[in-house]
């Protein structure tokens, strides 16, 4: 019998993913999968669902999930560490829930240290609801709601989220990776466990943004909506480390 290379996380369930082809929250559900089941946790994680395409990640993630209101993913997951401390909580939010809806929530929990992991994917664009302009859409990039292009004049500059939280004092690990290539999905993964382990070790706050795609609202092909957002989302939000345990304080 050959040798097996590739096998499906322990930490997914047995149930296809509902995503379109080529949308990148299948690779990253398969690296927050692959952490929890190195670390050992699947068995005491519970997971927080937001709202948007990911809104039923309750189903493919093999641990407990709670499913949470629109950008209240920090707070719902805020209280059940609080009450289940040896619990490891993450949230797994886009970009609409995180950093439109759910900007207080996400500030007050870092700013607050919850002792909580957020998953954060980045892409540029409100997925579920048909592709309307985000937060995070790009300076000229067309939505169904920015139909000539996203105008500062109006709209204002794309948030940057893992910069601002990086000012916050309770944040302890936050770290912008990207999913466009294999090299890049290792790096991902390197954040995550990190992030992970900052919560086991019970250092407060952890944060991974991914950018990510979104091929159909984007109106490009899987290969193509790689290459754009390695073009176009990176140089706006770079890639790198904004904040570490080790460095606590740099910012306070
Ligand atoms: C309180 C509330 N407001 C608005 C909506 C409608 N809504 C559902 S998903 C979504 C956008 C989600 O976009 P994003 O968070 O970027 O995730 P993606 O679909 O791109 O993964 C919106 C506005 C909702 N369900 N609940
Ligand atoms: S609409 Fe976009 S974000 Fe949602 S599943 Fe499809 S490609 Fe992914």
């Amino acid at each position: 019998m050959g040798k097996v290379v590739f096998k499906r996380s322990e930490g997914l369930s047995k149930k296809e993913f509902s995503y379109c082809p080529g949308c990148t929250h299948g690779i990253i559900h398969r690296l927050v999968a692959e952490v929890i089941e190195e670390l050992g946790i699947i068995d005491k994680t519970i997971g927080i669902s937001p709202v948007g395409c990911s809104v039923m990640n309750y189903e493919f993630f093999n641990c407990d999930m709670q499913q949470a209101a629109h950008g209240r993913a920090p707070a719902v997951a805020t209280g059940i560490k609080r009450v289940r401390p040896d619990n490891i909580v993450f949230s797994y939010q886009g970009d609409g829930d995180l950093a439109s809806i759910g900007t207080a929530e996400i500030i007050h929990a870092a700013h607050r240290s919850e002792n909580i992991t957020v998953i954060f994917v980045n892409n540029a664009i409100y997925g579920m609801t048909g592709g309307q302009m985000a937060p995070t859409t790009l300076i000229g990039q067309k939505t169904t709601t920015s139909p000539y292009g996203r105008e500062e004049k109006h709209a204002g500059k794309p948030i940057k989220m893992s910069e601002l939280l990086a000012t916050i004092p309770g944040a302890s690990f936050i770290e912008r990776v990207s999913v466009h290539d294999p090299a890049h999905v290792r790096k991902a993964k390197k954040a995550i466990k990190k992030a992970f382990e900052v919560q086991v070790e019970g250092k407060g706050f952890s944060l991974v943004e991914l950018i990510s795609t979104c091929p159909v609202n984007w109106g490009k092909t899987p290969q193509d909506a790689l290459n754009w957002a390695k073009e176009n989302m990176i140089p706006y939000y770079p890639l790198g480390n904004f904040r570490t345990p080790e460095e606590d304080g740099k910012n306070d």
